[in-house]
């Protein structure tokens, strides 16, 4: 066996100090480090902000002459790039690290091996694969968006136990309690950006903002093909920046950036008579979104189901009943077998002040 107790242990702290993160790398991964020697502990570290140092010279620098002789536990693969800070392989080397011990690669092709390959040509031990399921979920989107170009698509909906959305006449806010809606909270904190449709801005007005204690708001986005949202809506007011997906137009193509308000308005193509979803997405994994939640209604979430862009969905599900008039949680086609049927894996349930969370990733079976 290659990893002792003590290893796991240290790797775990090592996530731990990654996940300290957790709001504000973006759109950098979270990362955390821990130095020890003897299985004893003696530096740590983590990536607070893009621009700042990395996990590894912060843990080094904490260990001080300890660092000599030391093993590294890193929770990604250590960085070889000159990019807004040096090559923490680098800074690993000057140190007298004897033995790396990462949990995953990281996959942005400045990296991806060579980190581990310098450290390994210079004599370090280097191991690698040491709780390596939870290194992934810590950074889900900024794995997905280095190796296929888009965000992880998380979609949060909340829902009545006979799966209903809102009324028939639209009215769909507060069907969850406070808590869930202070969980949700947390969520977009953590996303690179939040994502809904026109209907929805039509229809609840949200500002879909974070109102809790960081100092980064996710970008707004709304998909508004036929540029039906107006300048009052509440979710083109500060605070943080707000993008606008309209249909592109063969007609009127000027050089001018257009603006709805302080809102940058950007152009996709449609596909069957909607906005091609994959392009939105890819779109946002070139602005450096790493995650994106999404809160909609029925229409967007069915379409982004059959399109295979959820990744994870969040359902908070009220204890109440709203009848069959309301509206669902997603419009699919018509299922002519129930083998067709969308199927999904549940991962984790959660009692949430009066509500149930569901956390589900769609089957790929
Ligand atoms: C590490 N340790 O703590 C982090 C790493 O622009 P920079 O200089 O911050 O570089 C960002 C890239 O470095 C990022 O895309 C990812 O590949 C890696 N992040 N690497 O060894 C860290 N945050
Ligand atoms: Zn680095």
């Amino acid at each position: 066996m290659k990893f002792s107790a003590f290893d796991e242990s240290a790797m775990r702290r090592a996530l731990e100090l990654a996940a300290r993160g957790l709001y504000s790398t973006h759109p950098n991964p979270r990362v955390g480090a821990v130095l020890a020697r003897d299985d004893e502990i003696v530096g740590e570290g983590w990536h607070e902000r893009a621009g700042g140092p990395h996990a590894e010279p912060i843990a080094i620098r904490s260990a001080g002459e300890r660092a000599r002789g030391s093993t590294a536990y890193v929770t990604l693969e250590p960085c070889s790039h000159h990019g807004r800070t040096p090559p923490c392989v680098d800074v690993l080397l000057a140190s007298g690290v004897r033995r790396v011990v990462y949990a995953v690669g990281d996959p942005n092709p400045k990296v991806n091996g060579a980190g581990a390959k310098r450290l390994k040509e210079a004599g370090v031990i280097v191991h690698s694969g040491l709780m390596s399921t939870e290194a992934e979920g810590l950074n889900a989107g900024f794995m997905m968006r280095m190796r296929i170009g888009r965000p992880f698509v998380r979609l949060k909906t909340g829902a009545s136990l006979d799966g209903r959305t809102a009324l028939a006449n639209g009215a769909s806010r507060w069907i969850t309690s406070e808590a869930s809606r202070a969980d949700v909270q947390h969520w977009r904190a953590q996303s690179g950006a939040v994502l809904t449709s026109a209907n929805t801005v039509l229809a609840d007005d949200p500002r879909l903002d974070v109102r809790i204690d960081t100092d980064r708001q996710p970008l707004r986005v709304v998909l508004d093909r036929r540029r039906r949202v107006r300048k009052t809506a509440k979710i083109l007011a500060p605070p943080g920046d707000v993008l606008l997906f309209a249909a592109a137009n063969r007609k009127k193509r000027g050089a001018d950036e257009e603006m709805l308000g302080a809102a940058r308005i950007e152009r996709v193509r449609t596909a069957r008579s909607n906005l091609d979803l994959g392009r939105v997405m890819q779109r946002l994994g070139e602005l450096e979104v790493n995650e994106v939640l999404v809160e909609c209604g029925p229409k967007l979430a069915g379409a982004l189901f059959a399109a295979g862009l959820v990744d994870e969905w969040l359902l908070y599900v009220a204890p109440m009943l709203l009848g069959r008039d309301a509206k669902p949680l997603a419009a699919l086609p018509r299922l002519a077998k129930l083998a067709d049927a969308p199927r999904f894996e549940l991962r984790e349930t959660l009692t949430i002040g009066a509500d149930l969370r569901l956390r589900l990733v769609p089957r790929k079976d």
